[in-house]
């Protein structure tokens, strides 16, 4: 989808239920609630859009689930009335817990599939006991959108997807390509690879120019950036910061906000991208 060139965006990297945490980067970008936590347009905020970019859900602890995907609706109908205000970009967790609720038929019901369901996707036992929330995760997923492309002009431009991918995918709208932008090979199911070598491409296909892919979905410590390939998941639910890409006019900003200890952070072993030292 084609972002308007008039607005500034937010890019906020994976939330996975760090509401707090989103809340109080929204309010460093001059975006502050009212007390029903409705985001509030005003002189220093009606030109810019906040772009989720994809995971909001999972990993957190339910009652934040149910918080963020709360917020994130009402929100979402809120902001977007006159001009639009907030974007959401598909994550393999949305896309995933959209499957185990609906009953996809593509989606085999395995040993596996069932530890996974428990393991990494928390979500779906809180919606499949909360009916309301089910509804409105449902009617936020078919809002998503797997690509935003923001082109500025000839020199600059920004890809936004939630997982980094094959340049060739990057925009496209095949079966194939969306699935590479939603998610790259598993991290978790490859522990002994260094990220660099899991998704070479990365770093092979980066380039010294100003049109640039942001993508989340792999939790570093820091934003890693390597020529025009940017991570801006910095590992918020596992105890690290949330942040976010500013894209104002022709240049990207950052900002982050540390992890609140709201809640219980998880756990997990970093493995650097754009770490090439061997
Ligand atoms: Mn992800």
């Amino acid at each position: 989808m084609i972002l308007p060139l008039n607005m500034e965006y937010i890019v906020i990297g994976d939330v996975h239920g760090c509401i707090d945490e989103l809340k109080t980067l929204l309010a460093k970008q001059k975006f502050y609630c009212n007390k029903n936590n409705l985001i509030q347009i005003n002189q220093h905020n009606k030109n810019k859009s906040i772009i989720l970019l994809g995971d909001f859900i999972d990993k957190a602890n339910e009652s934040k689930l149910k918080e963020t995907i709360e917020f994130i609706y009402n929100n979402y109908y809120h902001l977007n009335q006159q001009q639009k205000h907030l974007y959401i970009v598909l994550g393999n967790h949305e896309d995933m817990v959209y499957r185990y609720i609906t009953n996809d038929p593509s989606l085999e019901i395995t040993p596996k599939t069932i530890r996974d369901r428990e393991k990494y996707y928390n979500t779906v036992s809180l919606l499949e006991k909360d009916s309301s929330l089910k509804e409105k995760f449902i009617k936020l997923y078919k809002k998503c959108r797997v690509w935003f492309y923001y082109n500025y002009n000839k020199k600059f431009s920004v890809t936004l997807t939630h997982a980094p991918c094959l340049e060739k995918h990057l925009r496209e709208v095949d079966k194939e390509s969306k699935s590479k932008m939603i998610k790259c090979t598993s991290r978790s199911e490859n522990p002994q690879i260094s990220l660099d070598e899991l998704i070479p491409f990365t770093h092979l296909e980066a380039k010294d120019n100003q049109h640039y892919h942001i993508f989340g979905h792999l939790s570093q410590t820091t934003i890693r950036q390597y020529k025009n390939k940017i991570c801006i998941d910095t590992s918020a639910i596992y105890g690290g910061m949330l942040s976010c890409a500013i894209i104002r006019k022709d240049k990207i900003l950052f900002d982050s906000v540390p992890f609140e200890h709201k809640q219980q952070a998880g756990k997990q072993h970093d493995s650097k991208l754009f770490d090439f030292k061997r």
